[in-house]
């Protein structure tokens, strides 16, 4: 390579850092060309121990004041602030961006969705009508002898609330269970619109305001829910009346689905407006001529994160990989060109491209990169810039200058679950409803449910945590629901395969075989968390398992987390009644009241709880340990015995 741009200095294991093996391979080229990704980075940037316990306020100039988390009660801040004070600010704030983001996302659909309904943009159309009126109806909107039209506006008003609203409830608040949303006004935390939360959450955590950990925390609730039941939900149910709900198809992914002979695009982030205009501008035809004469096979268009997971369950297109694959990639020197709209792209990119020639290009008007080429993507002319994103990988193909090599590693695998169709797969056409999962819940073929989500993190194996916790989950008949980056993960390690019922327990391998279903169910982007609300929804609607979510057998884990939208899904979980396990570290001080009240009291108020370890099968105990007490106290536990794998069980597994 021209330009050698390792600045860091100590090398690290690149078999302890992933177990992606095209991920692994890049990395070793990377290393013989120069060049630096993220793993280097955290092997010489040692995490902040005083910010990973979250003991350190800089909310004002008196400080910043620094706390001993060995400790934690020995000292507080100028202005007074407890330890507690601010851990739960420093959370709070975690959750409001969180929020922040998903509802932006959330709220830049819903402009989406107005301007196609009154007619401004004319390149997209409502695709699902029968979802427009489900959604319509299930928020009370009337919709006998409407036109699809009138529904559209009626819902349109109807969701803005869900951001502007500044009292009441907001919209999606009619789907929760009737006990949970009781538990949630009895708490006060209902959210109003994901405007005002997330703007009391930033008010409340200023120098000098809400200075108690548990006022603080209804705070981080209702923040919380109004990303989930609200911007999240909203980005999830407009993206499929838009573009199609999912239901599943088979697809590839791993970075063997790059072509050295084809024009390489990868659409990387969230939002499925620009990758949907991609898809046009692929197949144009004097575009692929274009291509053709620069003298490549075609234009081959591959999704990277969450906007991938949504596209590729709607239209097939491939997948290269999850957040910490997203640098690996270009190692290839096969990526053209790499557009991203917006979350979770890492400045990084910019020079791991510039080492390739790679078009690294950013379309969003909220996420500009210094180094990156902008070029902005107006949805009323979307194809302006996804035809000139295709322009620019066609030069770039022409003048490839460096060598190249793809890993060949590529999976296939069943995605596309949507709580919709999980409906329909269990009770066919003729009583498409939850009755069939909740009678094998109940009858002990399967145990429980668990949410695997979130990101990779170069803090842990890539990959490693998400497929060892779910391979255990799976043995003890635990059924996988799955978003984000997770399921990417599961997905290179084929187990979102039917064949992978082979790995299951006896009884969650018969439902998995008896429906042809994979034991692990791919739901979509991190948004489409939305999904798994909804399904345990219907669970509780469907009935003997309870009256609140918090009675369901069902458990949540973000094994390898690093954004902070992470901890807002998982706070809106826990605030739903479904204990989450966080892997890597969690940002709080073992033992202090705050860290007390998150893990324990919340349960005991009628909510969730968080759980926290870095050991999957440590995970893996405590979340069946949890799906089984929820059997308890349901009184289905006797249906069968169950024993935990123990060290020869897992050889056997690794062997198979
Ligand atoms: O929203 S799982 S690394 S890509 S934050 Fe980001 Fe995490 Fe991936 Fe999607 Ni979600
Ligand atoms: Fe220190 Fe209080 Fe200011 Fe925080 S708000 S920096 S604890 S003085």
């Amino acid at each position: 390579m021209e330009k050698k741009l390792l600045l860091t200095k100590k090398e690290f294991n690149i078999k302890d850092a992933t177990m992606c093996e095209s991920t692994a391979q890049m990395l070793r080229k990377a290393r013989r060309d120069g060049v630096e990704t993220a793993f280097d980075r955290a092997a010489n940037m040692k995490a902040c121990p005083i910010g990973a316990d979250s003991a350190c306020c800089k909310h004002c100039a008196m400080g910043p004041c620094r706390l001993n988390s060995r400790d934690p009660y020995g000292k507080v801040g100028v202005c007074g602030a407890t330890i507690d004070t601010i851990m739960a600010r420093n959370f709070g704030r975690m959750v409001a961006t969180g929020s922040a983001c998903h509802n932006d996302h959330g709220m830049a659909m819903l402009t989406l969705f107005r301007d196609v309904v009154n007619g401004k943009i004319t390149d997209y159309r409502i695709k699902d009508p029968l979802k427009l009126e489900a959604v319509a109806t299930s928020i009370g909107i009337d919709v006998e002898g409407k036109s699809t039209h009138e529904i559209a506006v009626a819902l349109y008003e109807e969701l803005e609330k869900t951001y502007t609203q500044v009292e009441g409830e907001i919209p999606f608040a009619k789907r929760v269970p009737a006990k949970t949303l009781e538990t949630w006004r009895k708490h006060g935390i209902v959210p109003r619109g994901a405007m005002r939360e997330v703007m009391e959450m930033m008010g409340r955590t200023h120098m000098g305001v809400d200075q108690h950990y548990e006022s603080i925390t209804r705070q981080c609730s209702r923040t919380a829910l109004a990303d989930g039941w609200g911007g999240s939900m909203v980005a999830t149910e407009l993206g499929d009346i838009l573009f199609g709900t999912p239901s599943p198809v088979s697809v590839e992914i791993d970075m063997g689905v790059l072509k050295e002979d084809q024009v390489n695009i990868i659409i990387h982030g969230h939002e499925p407006n620009l990758f949907e205009s991609m898809v046009e501008s692929v197949n144009e035809p004097t575009l692929i001529e274009t291509a053709k004469k620069a003298g490549a096979k075609g234009i081959n268009l591959v999704g990277m994160c969450c906007s991938g997971l949504e596209m590729f369950v709607r239209h097939g297109v491939p997948h290269a990989g999850n957040f910490m694959s997203t640098e690996a990639v270009l190692v290839t020197g096969a990526v053209d060109a790499m557009a991203v709209d917006i979350q979770c792209i890492k400045q990084g990119l910019v020079r791991v491209a510039d080492c390739y020639g790679t078009y690294l290009i950013t379309t969003n008007p909220r996420c500009h990169i210094e180094g990156a080429l902008h070029i902005e993507f107006e949805e009323h002319k979307p194809k302006v810039c996804t035809d000139e994103v295709v322009i620019k990988a066609i030069t770039r193909f022409k003048n490839r200058k460096y060598p190249i090599e793809i890993p060949k590693q590529v999976s296939r695998g069943v995605h596309g679950f949507s709580h919709e169709y999980l409906q329909y797969m269990l009770g066919g056409t003729f009583r498409s409803s939850y009755t069939p999962l909740n009678d094998n819940i109940i009858n002990g073929r399967i145990r429980g449910v668990a949410g695997v989500v979130g990101c990779t993190n170069p803090r842990v194996r890539q990959d490693w945590v998400h497929v060892e916790l779910v391979k255990e989950l799976i043995k003890n008949d635990v059924l996988i629901v799955q978003t984000g980056c997770s399921q990417v993960a599961l997905a290179k390690a084929g187990l979102t395969t039917p064949e992978a019922a082979l790995l299951a327990g006896p009884g969650l391998r018969e439902v998995c075989e008896t429906v042809g279903m994979p034991p692990v169910l791919g739901m979509g982007a991190c948004v489409d968390n939305s999904r798994i609300l909804m399904a345990c929804s219907e669970m509780v609607k469907t009935g003997g398992l309870g009256d609140s979510l918090a009675d369901l057998p069902v458990a949540g884990a973000a094994p390898e987390w690093m954004s902070e939208k992470a901890i807002t899904i998982g706070q809106y979980f826990v605030a739903s009644g479904i204990f989450t396990v966080f892997g890597v570290t969690f940002p709080i001080i073992e033992g202090t009241k705050f860290h007390k009240l998150l893990f324990e009291g919340l349960e005991e108020q009628g909510f969730g709880k968080w759980g926290f370890t870095p050991d999957p099968y440590e995970m893996a105990k405590m979340m069946i340990a949890h799906i089984d007490k929820k059997r308890k106290a349901l009184g289905i536990d006797k249906s069968r015995e169950r024993v935990l794998m123990d060290m020869g069980d897992r050889q056997n597994l690794d062997a198979a």
